[in-house]
């Protein structure tokens, strides 16, 4: 049985920096993620801690929205059968160190907080961050 869902990928300011977001968007295609919806745009420090108001009890939580906002970034909305899960297993582990070998923060992440990409932990979180970027 298919279970369709859309999920957010943001590429974050290292992976912009360094180009590869024509790479990454690669990686989507040949995982067969339809990319819906895309975008670049440059956040603002309040913008970036409203996206991760989650977060906002923990100790990096002030340098991770510095660092959302401290240059260009891709958002995507991809679909695919079981998208959320599937783009969690395709960007690896948060800490680039800990993921395995072929995904995307292992071959792209620099550290724990420059690790190239986001992707929604949820379906319920991935319909409120769709919403938040692409929502017109
Ligand atoms: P996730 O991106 O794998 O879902 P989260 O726990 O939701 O990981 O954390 C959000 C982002 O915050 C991570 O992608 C990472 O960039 C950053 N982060 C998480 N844990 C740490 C930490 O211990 N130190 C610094 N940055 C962190
Ligand atoms: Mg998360």
């Amino acid at each position: 049985m298919s279970n369709i869902e859309q999920t957010l990928s943001i590429i974050k300011p290292d992976a912009v920096e360094r180009n590869l977001q024509d790479q990454i968007r690669s990686e989507f295609k040949n995982n067969n993620f339809e990319i819906i919806k895309e975008k670049k745009i440059h956040i603002s420090k309040e913008e970036a801690e409203k996206f991760y108001k989650v977060h906002e009890t923990k100790p990096f939580y002030n340098d991770l929205c510095e660092y959302l906002s401290s240059g260009p970034i891709v958002v995507m909305m991809l679909k695919k059968d079981n998208a959320v899960l599937e783009n969690r297993k395709l960007m690896g582990s948060t800490n680039p160190k800990d993921a395995d070998e072929g995904t995307l923060r292992k071959k792209y992440g620099i550290s724990i907080d420059k690790n190239s990409v986001h992707g929604s932990d949820s379906v319920e979180n991935a319909k409120v961050e769709l919403d938040f970027f692409f929502k017109d």
